[in-house]
């Protein structure tokens, strides 16, 4: 009788092709953060598919995220102060670091902190600031170096403002020398009633491309993340990005995977793959913000690595601060940013 072995080893190996072809990874991220080139990649090598979607606020991904019970995702890309919301509220699960050969890539001092200590729920992804983006065509950069000056009665209906909570609140807080971290009520009040003022300045709030706006000269100047300002920059270099005196606000978004997770397997090879030098060096490159990668960092072209947009020299961060979560203080700026929008 001839041997069933090449049978067996046959179908053994159709079955797996066919499982890893039906391996599908989840995907919530920020619009325009993450190149259509690493996805297509990561399929390639692996064959998972991704499946992905975008939100433009933390705000947003986080009511989808609660409303779902932490299902159906398998990986998310929050900033800082919502990771330490999230894993108290228990959205989050644990990460296992020993399936992350990449890790020791990443910048050591942007790891263990407050917010997730031991970095059990979040994997950095990448970082950035906040400032202001000037078509320096029709706005004079002499007249724009600090927030305050975007309430220049000059600039009636020219400004883009960020449509997230806690930059345009941190802004108003700013302006007025307090932290954009408060959680002081009358303080808080103080910044809206700052805010207000502005309004007859703005144009728009936006939040899912800014450098659209920016770049077609709908917007000559406005708030802006640093490296939605840096692409603008390239594809058009009269679009300046610049730090305002009185400091821009700090982030750091990071991968983490909810608690009702169903791809476990695809989402650990998706973060390591992430981790790789190579391809967070496509991502930074091609997104324009900020990697947390040394290594990839390391391979950078000079040009890239010195430009100051997405790699702020330390005068460019004096007076900066790092957004972290105001816990109780959320409602109040959740109250007045409701205000602010809608009058109400
Ligand atoms: N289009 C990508 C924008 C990423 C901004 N992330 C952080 C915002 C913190 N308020």
């Amino acid at each position: 009788m001839r041997s069933m072995k090449p049978l067996f080893f046959l179908l053994c190996s159709w079955l797996t092709t066919a499982f890893a072809a039906d391996e599908t990874l989840v995907v919530y991220n920020w619009s325009e953060y993450l190149p259509k080139q690493v996805i297509n990649q990561f399929t390639k090598e692996t064959g998972i598919t991704v499946k992905y979607s975008t939100y433009d606020s933390n705000e947003a991904m986080y009511a989808k995220v609660k409303t779902l019970n932490g299902k159906g995702y398998d990986l998310v890309v929050p900033s800082t102060y919502y990771v330490d919301r999230m894993r108290r509220e228990g959205l989050l699960q644990k990460i296992d670091k020993t399936r992350l050969s990449n890790l020791g890539n990443l910048n050591p001092r942007l790891l263990n902190q407050p917010y997730d200590p031991n970095n059990d729920y979040s994997i950095p992804y990448l970082w950035g600031t906040t400032g202001i983006a000037i078509n320096t065509k029709t706005v004079d950069p002499q007249k724009v170096t600090a927030w305050a000056d975007l309430w220049d009665p000059g600039y009636k209906k020219k400004l883009l403002l960020l449509n997230d909570m806690r930059e345009v609140l941190g802004m108003g807080l700013k302006v007025l020398g307090y932290s954009v971290n408060s959680t002081n009520e009358d303080q808080l009040r103080a910044a809206y009633e700052k805010l207000t003022r502005i309004l007859p300045n703005v144009r728009v709030f936006n939040a899912e491309s800014p450098k659209s706006l920016y770049l077609s000269g709908e917007v000559p100047l406005g708030m802006d993340w640093n490296g939605d300002a840096n692409l603008a920059n390239q594809e058009n270099p009269k679009i300046q990005y610049i730090y305002p005196k009185e400091g821009v606000s700090m982030w750091l978004d990071s991968m983490v995977i909810p608690s009702g997770a169903e791809h476990l397997e695809a989402a650990h090879k998706f973060i390591d793959f992430v981790l790789r030098p190579e391809i967070a060096k496509i991502i930074t490159e091609k997104v324009g913000y900020t990697s947390p990668n040394l290594a990839a960092i390391e391979l950078l072209p000079e040009k890239v690595r010195n430009n100051r947009i997405a790699y702020p020299t330390e005068e460019d961060l004096k007076n900066a601060e790092f957004q972290i979560d105001v816990g109780k203080a959320l409602p109040i700026y959740e109250k007045y940013w409701q205000q602010l929008k809608t009058g109400k």
